[in-house]
């Protein structure tokens, strides 16, 4: 798995236009391999089409959280989906709470200029 396919599977859902139901992201977290060894504990999934995702990496440039400068946020508002864990979860019982928001969101890219890190909505 590259870095692009990574971002690909923990952040990207182009086939919701937002999370159905309360319990989206205790099935997505699962479905995409993010609660295997441990629970991640926040993870933000994207529900665009990957050529506006794509596009964020040649729009406006920022400094990233860690102080990269490959950090990206988008023009445009996103819908985006956040799922944070409870905090009654407990391994390998993952629980998270669903949020739906439309969010600029900033991310890192490498390579030939793709998404390989998601750092923040604002
Ligand atoms: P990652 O491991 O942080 O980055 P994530 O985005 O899914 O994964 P590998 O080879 O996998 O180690 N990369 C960068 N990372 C950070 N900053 C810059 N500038 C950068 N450039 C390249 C995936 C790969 O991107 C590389 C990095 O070396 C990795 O390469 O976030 C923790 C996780 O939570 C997510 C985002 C992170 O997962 P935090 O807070 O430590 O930045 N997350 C976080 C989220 O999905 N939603 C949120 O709102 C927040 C706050």
């Amino acid at each position: 798995e590259t870095p692009a396919e990574k971002f690909q599977r923990q952040h990207m859902d182009t086939e919701h236009s937002t999370a159905s139901s309360s319990n989206y992201c205790n099935l997505m977290m699962k479905a995409r391999d993010m609660t295997s060894g441990r629970c991640k504990p926040l993870n933000t999934f994207i529900h665009e089409p990957k050529s506006v995702v794509d596009a964020v990496c040649h729009q406006e440039n920022v400094t990233c959280k860690n102080g990269r400068t490959n950090c990206y946020k988008s023009n445009s508002r996103l819908s985006i989906t956040n799922c944070r864990q409870t905090g009654a979860s407990k391994y390998p019982n993952c629980q998270y709470e669903t949020s739906n928001l439309n969010k600029q969101i900033i991310v890192a890219c490498e390579g030939q200029y793709v998404p390989v890190h998601f750092d923040a909505y604002v």
